[in-house]
C-alpha cells in the first residue's frame, strides 16, 4: 500500500508572464522580464520531463478597476482583458491550465485569491483545486513580478500547505518603491519559502 504522505509531486507555477510585464513595450514592463522567458521555458520542460505539473496565472483586469492609478490604485493600466498586454508572452511555452485573477476588478496579486480593494473581502481562484486534483505537494513559483504577484502567490502557497521554492533567477522585480526586491526576498525567507539562486 502506498503511504500518500510520502508521495510528493511538484508543480511549476508560472506567474503573469504577460506582454504588459514581460515585453519592453508593455505598460508595466518589469526590467529583466523579457530575459526570463527562456529560463522559465527550460524549467517548464524540466518539470514535465520529471512528471511534474505546470500551471500558469494571468492577470486579467476590466478596463477600469480601483487596482489602476486612474481609479485610486497604484498601478498604470495593465493586463486589460482581451488586449495584447494581457496575452501570455508569445515566446512562453504553454503546457498546462491558465488561471485568471483580478477578473472582477479585484487586486488579485496572489494566484490563489482575489481581494476586493473596497471591502477587503477575499475569494479563492481555482488554483488550489487544480493543484490538489493533480496531487501536488510542492510548488516552484517563477515569473513576474517577484516583489508583487510571485511573492503573494508563494506566501499563499505556504498558507495552503505546500512546500514552496522561488528560484530568484527565474523572476524579476517591478520595484515600485526602491528596495522592494530585497524586502520581498526577506519576507519570503522569513515566512519559510526556500529562495534559490540568490
Ligand atoms: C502585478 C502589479 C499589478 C504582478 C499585477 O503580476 O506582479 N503587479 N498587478
Ligand atoms: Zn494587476
Amino acid at each position: 500500500m502506498v503511504d500518500n504522505a510520502l508521495v510528493s509531486r511538484r508543480a511549476l507555477v508560472v506567474v503573469d508572464m504577460q506582454n504588459d510585464f514581460a515585453d519592453p513595450a508593455g505598460s508595466l514592463f518589469v526590467a529583466g522580464g523579457d530575459a526570463i522567458v527562456e529560463p522559465v521555458n527550460a524549467m517548464i520542460r524540466a518539470t514535465l520531463e520529471s512528471d511534474g505539473f505546470v500551471v500558469y496565472t494571468q492577470d486579467w483586469h476590466p478596463p477600469t478597476t480601483p487596482h489602476f492609478v486612474d481609479d485610486g490604485g497604484v498601478w498604470p493600466v495593465h493586463c486589460v482583458r482581451d488586449t495584447w498586454g494581457a496575452e501570455l508572452h508569445p515566446g512562453l511555452e504553454v503546457h498546462g491550465p491558465v488561471v485568471r485573477k483580478g477578473t472582477g476588478g479585484e487586486d488579485g496579486y496572489s494566484g490563489f485569491s482575489m481581494r476586493d480593494p473596497a471591502s477587503g473581502a477575499e475569494q479563492p481562484t481555482e488554483l488550489d483545486d487544480v493543484l490538489r486534483q493533480e496531487g501536488v505537494t510542492d510548488l516552484t513559483v517563477v515569473g513576474l513580478a517577484f516583489d508583487v504577484c510571485v511573492k503573494a502567490t508563494a506566501l499563499d502557497g505556504l498558507t495552503n500547505g505546500y512546500h514552496v521554492t522561488v528560484p530568484v533567477e527565474a523572476s524579476a522585480s517591478v520595484n515600485l518603491a526602491e528596495g522592494d526586491h530585497d524586502r520581498a526576498a526577506a519576507e519570503l525567507a522569513e515566512a519559510g519559502v526556500i529562495l534559490t539562486g540568490v
